[in-house]
C-alpha cells in the first residue's frame, strides 16, 4: 500500500472507531451486567406511575418501563423503579443513576439541547389544564385573575403558566410546594384555589380527591406536552432500544397484536406480523436484541390500547379517552415508523 493510501485508511479507521466509541452500548452493556434496567418514575401518578398497596407499580409511565425489561432481557420484571421529583429527574438521568426516565416530562427544545436529552416517541399527547374547587363557580380559566396557583417546581408548567397569565393580562399568586403529594394535599385542603398541570395529571390527581366531584377541570387546554421517555445523549443504541420499544407498543396495535393472541398470530400469513414477532428473523440484530423483542413486549406488557385502557382509560378512575392518543388510523397521533 502506497503510504498515503495506508496514511487514509489509518485516518478512516481512527475516525470509525472514535465514533462507534461514541455510540456504544455503554447503557446496554451496564444494563445486561447489572440484570435490570432502572427506570426513573414519578410515585405519586395515579394511572401513571404509583405503587399499589401491594407495593406493585402500577401505570402507563410504568409499563412503558417493563416494555424496555421485556425487549431487553425477554423478562419484563427485570425491571427497578426510583420515584423522583420533577426537580429531581433529570439530574438522575444526568448522573447515571437511572437508564432512562419514563415520568410524564414534555418533550421540549431546552431539555433536548442544554440538558444534554434525547426523547423517544410520545407514550402520551398531553396539554397543561386547570383545575378549581366546583364551589368557586369558575367556569373558565379567563376567569382566574388574581387566583392563588399551587404549582410544582421544576416543571414546565411553572413559565407556561406565567405566559397564559401574562397574554391575558391577569395576575396570579404562586404557591410552590415540590413534591406532588404534599401538593394535591394543599390543594385539596383549600390552600390554593387552583391548582395547574398536564390534563391528565389533573385527572390522576382528581382521582386521589376526597371526593372527586368536588373538582372540575376547566375547558382551556393552554399548551402542548407531548411526555416521552428520556434518555441520556451520546448512546445511539439505548436511545434506539428505547424508541423502538415504544413504537413496538403502537405497531401492534395497528397490527392487531395483542397479548392475549399474540401466540396466535405466530402463525399469521402476514409478513408484517411475520418480521414483528421474528418469525421471519432480522430486527433483532439490528438493536442488538434477541429476535424475540417485539412479542416479548407484547406478551408480557401489552400493546398501547390494552396498557391506555388499563391504567388511564375510560373505565379506569381517570376515565381518559383516547383523543389525540388515538392511532393515526383513528384519527390519533400514535404513529409508529416501518418494522423493516
Ligand atoms: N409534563 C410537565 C409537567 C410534569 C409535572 O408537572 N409533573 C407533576 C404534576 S402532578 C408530577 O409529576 N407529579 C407527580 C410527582 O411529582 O410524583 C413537565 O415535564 O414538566
Amino acid at each position: 500500500m502506497r503510504p498515503k493510501k495506508f496514511f487514509s485508511v489509518a485516518v478512516a479507521l481512527i475516525f470509525f472507531s472514535i465514533t462507534s466509541l461514541a455510540s456504544a452500548g455503554q447503557t446496554l452493556d451496564a444494563v445486561m451486567a447489572r440484570g435490570f434496567v432502572k427506570v426513573g418514575a414519578s410515585g405519586n401518578l395515579p394511572g401513571f406511575g404509583m405503587p399499589d398497596s401491594k407495593g406493585i407499580w402500577r401505570g402507563l409511565d410504568v409499563d412503558t418501563g417493563r416494555a424496555i425489561a421485556a425487549a431487553v432481557f425477554g423478562d419484563a420484571s427485570k425491571v427497578k423503579f426510583i420515584a423522583l421529583t420533577d426537580v429531581q429527574r433529570f439530574t438522575a438521568l444526568q448522573s447515571g443513576e437511572i437508564d432512562v426516565l419514563c415520568r410524564n416530562a414534555t418533550h421540549t427544545l431546552h431539555r433536548d439541547t442544554a440538558l444534554g436529552l434525547n426523547f423517544a416517541h410520545p407514550t402520551f399527547y398531553d396539554g397543561q389544564g386547570f383545575m378549581v374547587p366546583k364551589k368557586l363557580g369558575v367556569k373558565s380559566a379567563l376567569e382566574l385573575d388574581g387566583a392563588s396557583i399551587c404549582i410544582l417546581p421544576g416543571t414546565t408548567t411553572e413559565m407556561t403558566t406565567a405566559d397564559f397569565f401574562r397574554t391575558h393580562g391577569m395576575k396570579y399568586k404562586t404557591v410552590v410546594i415540590e413534591n406532588a403529594a404534599e401538593l394535591y394535599k394543599a390543594f385539596f385542603a383549600g390552600r390554593c384555589d387552583c391548582t395547574t398541570t398536564d390534563r391528565s395529571q389533573l385527572a390522576s390527581a382528581r382521582s386521589m380527591a376526597p371526593d372527586p366531584s368536588d373538582y372540575i377541570i376547566l375547558p382551556e387546554t393552554i399548551t402542548k406536552e407531548p411526555l416521552a421517555p428520556v434518555i441520556r445523549q451520546g448512546d445511539e443504541e439505548w436511545t434506539n432500544i428505547v424508541n423502538w420499544s415504544v413504537y413496538a407498543l403502537i405497531e401492534a396495535e395497528e397490527l392487531g397484536i395483542t397479548s392475549k393472541n399474540v401466540d396466535k398470530m405466530l402463525r399469521s400469513k402476514d409478513p408484517r406480523v411475520q418480521r414483528f414477532l421474528g418469525v421471519i428473523p432480522g430486527l433483532g440484530k439490528d438493536l442488538g436484541l434477541s429476535d424475540k423483542w417485539a412479542y416479548n413486549i407484547i406478551k408480557q406488557v401489552g400493546n398501547y390500547g390494552e396498557i391506555f385502557e388499563r391504567n388511564v382509560g375510560v373505565n379506569t378512575p381517570l376515565g381518559l379517552k383516547r383523543g389525540l392518543n388515538a392511532l393515526w388510523t383513528n384519527g390519533g397521533l400514535m404513529y409508529s415508523p416501518p418494522f423493516h
